[in-house]
């Protein structure tokens, strides 16, 4: 059988961390495309002459070429620029819109039949538009997010309670970052519901409640600390774990930021839920039942994400 392929469209931060991670797991051959001259092939290099001391066997290829990408099982997008100081929202909107348009088309006309990661921000709206250009089925083409927002609620969480990683579940719905609605009862230890864990005496809610604020400002926190760019590491991670899940045909629910076609109440929207991913992409969305709290959350989330698309439907008359 051959090798799967993993297009990579962007191979700036994220981009090269999801090649590494990808050639280290085998999880197929790795194209890595970017704009920029010679910086792909650089990485490609790079990784690939990490091959013979790690023992891993894939193929690595830089390209600014989108026939590179033809074929391809998986494509995860992480091209664009981020918000610059004096660029307002609209401007970065304006030029990331672009860049999912350039994108779509590559992968219309190379890959339409691969499943889409998007990671690019603001990500609710660049996946919708990704989708939009790419002209694919809304249950191939999904963002990133919420896998990497539990990731960070996860951690902070396993530190409170003193506890390992792989015991803490967390359960988290809605947008990217402050917009993100973590369901406490939903989130767990081993099980045990977080609200029943302060019963017990573990925590407090008002630990619980700084721990949910830091976990929303996750993003900025690393921002502040690195000075130059925005987090990579647990990005990169957590696109590779959707894409094994799509690869492998694992199944596992994730949050993901999904094509909503009433669940929830929201139409013809992406916003962060948990999903079935599997070897038909998103198999299934997981609608559970909001309390109110829950629900007003959400819909800020919602909102927000309506928001950002009419900026978009006015900055590219095609949307
Ligand atoms: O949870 C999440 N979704 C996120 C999103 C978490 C962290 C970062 N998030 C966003 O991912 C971030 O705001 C950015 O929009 C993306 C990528 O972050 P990264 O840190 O990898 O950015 P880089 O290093 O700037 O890489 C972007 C690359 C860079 O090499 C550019 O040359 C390239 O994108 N680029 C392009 N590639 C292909 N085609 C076009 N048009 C293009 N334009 C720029």
């Amino acid at each position: 059988m051959a090798r799967n392929k993993i297009a990579l469209v962007g191979a700036g931060m994220i981009g090269g961390t999801l090649a590494h991670l990808a050639a280290m797991k085998e999880m197929g051959d790795i194209v890595l495309f970017d704009i920029a001259e010679g910086m792909p092939a650089g990485k490609a290099l790079d990784l690939s002459q990490a091959g013979p001391v790690e023992g891993f066997d894939a193929k690595l290829k830089g390209t600014s070429d989108y026939k590179d990408i033809a074929g391809a099982d998986v494509v995860i997008v992480t091209a664009g620029v981020p918000r610059k100081p004096g660029m307002s929202r609209d401007d970065l909107l304006g030029i990331n819109l672009k860049v999912m348009k350039a994108v779509g088309e590559g992968i219309r006309a190379n890959c339409p039949d691969a499943f889409v990661i998007c990671i690019t921000n603001p990500l609710d709206a660049m996946v919708w538009a990704l989708r939009e250009f790419s002209g694919l089925p809304h249950n191939k083409v999904v963002g990133m997010a919420g896998v990497l927002d539990s990731a960070r609620f996860r951690h902070f969480l396993a530190e409170e309670f003193d506890v390992s990683m792989e015991d803490v579940t967390a359960f988290v719905l809605g947008g990217h970052g402050d917009t993100m609605v973590p369901i406490l009862e939903y989130s767990t230890v081993a099980g045990i519901p977080v609200p029943d864990l302060i019963k017990m005496g573990w925590s407090t809610q008002e630990k619980m409640d700084a721990i949910v604020d830091r976990t929303r400002k996750g993003g900025g926190e690393i921002v502040a600390l690195l000075g130059n760019g925005s987090a990579f590491y647990a990005p990169a991670t957590s696109a590779i774990q959707m894409a094994e899940s799509y690869l492998k045909d694992k199944k596992r629910v994730l949050p993901a930021a999904a094509h909503l076609t009433g669940q929830y109440g929201v139409d013809d929207l992406y916003v962060g839920v948990p999903v079935v991913i599997g070897a038909g992409g998103v198999e299934r969305i997981v609608e559970i039942a909001l309390d109110e709290e829950a629900r007003k959350g959400f819909q800020v989330s919602v909102d927000a994400v309506e928001e950002l698309l009419e900026a978009c439907k006015g900055l590219d008359s095609s949307l």
